[in-house]
């Protein structure tokens, strides 16, 4: 085997990651995602700054999910688990889906009726997993799985298994790597809390083993209509048309908290036209297309440039770099993109018409 060939995020850093030489390794190649500068956004925040986005849907099954899922599905097949089970808005199912089809194990997911992205529940289906559509929200789903894994040996892979957490502290290493130290500030959607938390410790390691000089300012967004973190109460009925983000009680809450208290930054929310505001923004200025609860992100940025918020940083003089966190790729919820925008107009099959109609 060359060595040097990626294969995936468990090979690539294994020193950080509680494996062994036992550990079977389930992978897609997950990880390793480009970095992209983002030139208009970096104008817009100013001089002296750099916008980059971490565009995590280019992971094999469109999400970050997969970095948690590569290490959360070797570890259950290490400990001879035959079936797995997560609650999902969506990404999480088409990843544990997948991984799991590839593990050769039984695949459970229970999901709320109506409420996730089309490319989601395709993944799921075309995976083979048992997926069951719950008349209530994620926030039920996951209580059910959570009695249900108690009960019964079927492994939890919802980010309460510390293996998700594990695998997806990588893309903070790779941030790093990229980088050459971690970036001053970073931006990401906040669902269930635990992809921030994964970030933080994530950095916090990079820099006590020496390969960071700096610690990022953790800068969250939840969706305005579920918001329990900045509201500081689980909300009941959470809505948003960021389905991946619809969850009214965060299981990483406490873990939010860390990250935005240690590293001094906040949590704060963006309204549904916002998102979309940025949905197209991000489409049509830099050419990257992003699920809606991803360009939470970007409408995160916008809200803070608005404030002045990046100011106080810029009159120093000093070079600031942003990481915005692209979560999802916008293809698993093609619907958004075709009700947020006009649709084709219908033309006569005519070589003059055609002309005019562009331009000509
Ligand atoms: C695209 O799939 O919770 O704060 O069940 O799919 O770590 O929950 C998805 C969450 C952001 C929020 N962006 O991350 C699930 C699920 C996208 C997501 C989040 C999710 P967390």
């Amino acid at each position: 085997m060359n060595a040097k060939k990626y294969k995936g995020i468990i090979q690539k850093y294994s020193r950080f990651l509680p494996v062994n030489s036992k550990t079977p390794i389930i992978t897609l190649n997950e990880g390793n995602t480009p970095l992209i500068y983002a030139g208009y956004l970096s104008r817009l925040v100013g001089k002296n700054s750099e916008v980059y986005l971490k565009y995590e849907g280019l992971n094999p099954t469109g999400s970050f999910k997969d970095r948690g899922m590569t290490l959360a599905i070797s570890k259950a097949c290490e400990q001879k688990a035959t079936a797995v089970i997560c609650a999902s808005t969506g990404n999480t199912s088409a990843s544990a889906a997948a991984y799991a089809a590839r593990a050769g194990i039984k695949c459970i997911v229970l999901i709320p009726s109506g409420a996730i992205a089309l490319g989601k529940l395709s993944q799921a289906l075309i995976h083979g997993a048992k997926v069951l559509a719950i008349k209530g929200n994620f926030d039920d789903a996951l209580n059910l799985v959570k009695e249900i894994t108690k009960m019964f040996p079927i492994t939890l892979v919802n980010s309460l298994n510390p293996y998700r957490i594990q695998g997806q502290k990588t893309a903070s290493f790779e941030i790093c790597d990229y980088l050459g130290n971690a970036p001053d500030f970073q931006i990401m959607p906040v669902g269930n809390a635990g992809n921030i938390t994964a970030y933080w410790e994530g950095y916090k390691e990079y820099k006590t083993q020496g390969l960071s000089k700096r610690l990022p300012v953790m800068l969250g967004f939840q969706a305005a209509g579920a918001a329990p973190i900045v509201r500081g109460k689980p909300i009941n009925n959470p809505e948003t048309i960021a389905t991946a983000i619809r969850i009214g009680n965060p299981a990483s809450w406490k873990n939010a908290l860390l990250a935005r208290d240690e590293s001094k930054g906040l949590i704060d929310l963006v309204s549904d036209k916002q998102i979309l505001v940025a949905y197209r923004i991000l489409a049509e200025k830099e050419g990257v297309f992003a699920e809606p609860a991803s360009a939470a992100s970007i409408a995160g940025l916008l809200k803070l440039i608005k404030k002045g918020y990046f100011q106080r940083y810029l009159t120093k003089q000093q070079k600031i770099r942003i990481v915005c966190i692209l979560t999802g790729h916008g293809l698993k919820d093609p619907e958004r993109a075709i009700k947020t925008i006009q649709p084709p107009k219908l033309m006569r099959a005519d070589f003059k018409t055609i002309i005019k109609e562009i331009g000509y």
